[in-house]
């Protein structure tokens, strides 16, 4: 789910959820007279894109500072991406996609978006090579991207992508799996045009990462401008920060034995993680 930039004059929000036939759907809601509460009447659909399979469906909805709606799609499911579905431009699995909800219905495509004009792509696609980027969130300051891209066996990862970047990016699956060709067994991801994961981790550590936030929060002037991020079956946390030469620093700062479903970020940029047995933790402090 996410709010509109412009929400508390325009009572907009978006949702992504699986519908009861197994596919995304894409849809836009109002808020009701209760500030608590959107009008269950006022839906409209934007998106339905069919899934082949019942697992990487994505789910992430996020507002970049341009303004734009940003969606993860994973490449439809299944196991090794058997339709390769993340490398074809012709279809919305295995995306990233960004649209513009406030210049045409149900939505329109950014005149900027990479693939506009290519009559092989979906004009909808800002970057693919993406097999299941369950979390996407914006530093919001600095207003680079960063996703956690979910691994199939062995490699979890992260990616960034820095503020202003043109859009059209492959970031590897299923030629890679992290830093790893995996479908041919071997590649050459310079040649290919790849990019790398900044951090990755393998099964040892964890089995499904959770894409978290660059802390830019208040509360921790320490954190400023660490990317949390964690692990689904293992509960370890870690941070990544970006130093002044462009290099990444990695460390594992916390062994949490929670299940990392998700993390948010409030209006101050303090950091929360969701464990999906129902528990709301702040990092930081509780
Ligand atoms: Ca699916
Ligand atoms: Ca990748």
């Amino acid at each position: 789910m996410a709010f509109h930039p412009n929400y508390p004059e325009n009572g907009r929000l978006f949702v992504d959820y699986t519908n009861q036939q197994g596919d995304t759907e894409i849809a836009q809601y109002t808020v009701s007279s209760d500030p608590n509460q959107a009008d269950p009447n006022s839906g409209e659909l934007l998106l339905t894109i069919d899934q082949p399979y019942r697992n990487h469906n994505g789910g992430q909805l996020v507002f970049g500072p341009d303004g734009y709606l940003y969606i993860g799609m994973g490449d439809g499911g299944s196991a090794n991406d058997p339709e390769n579905r993340a490398q074809n431009l012709g279809a919305l699995l295995g995306k990233i996609l960004r649209l513009d909800v406030d210049n045409a219905a149900p939505y329109g495509v950014p005149a900027d978006n990479p693939f506009v004009g290519n009559d092989q792509a979906r004009p909808e696609i800002w970057s693919y090579g993406w097999r299941n980027p369950w979390r996407i969130s914006f530093d919001r300051a600095t207003g680079d991207m960063y996703v956690g891209d979910v691994g199939q066996n062995q490699y979890e990862e992260i990616d960034f992508e820095a503020a202003g970047a043109p859009g059209g990016q492959n970031y590897g699956w299923r030629l890679m799996e992290g830093l790893h060709c995996f479908n041919p067994s071997s590649c050459d991801p310079a040649a290919l045009g790849l990019v790398l994961p900044v951090a990755e981790y393998d099964h040892g550590q964890g089995c499904s990462v959770t894409g978290g936030y660059a802390y830019r929060g208040q509360q921790f002037p320490n954190l400023d401008g660490i990317y949390f991020y964690g692990d689904y079956c293992t509960g370890l946390i870690w941070g990544l920060r970006r130093e002044a030469d462009g290099s990444w620093s990695q460390a594992q700062l916390l062994s949490s034995d929670r299940r990392i479903s998700s993390f948010g970020e409030d209006e101050t940029g303090e950091v929360y993680l969701v464990d999906q047995s129902g528990a709301i933790l702040s990092i930081g402090g509780e």
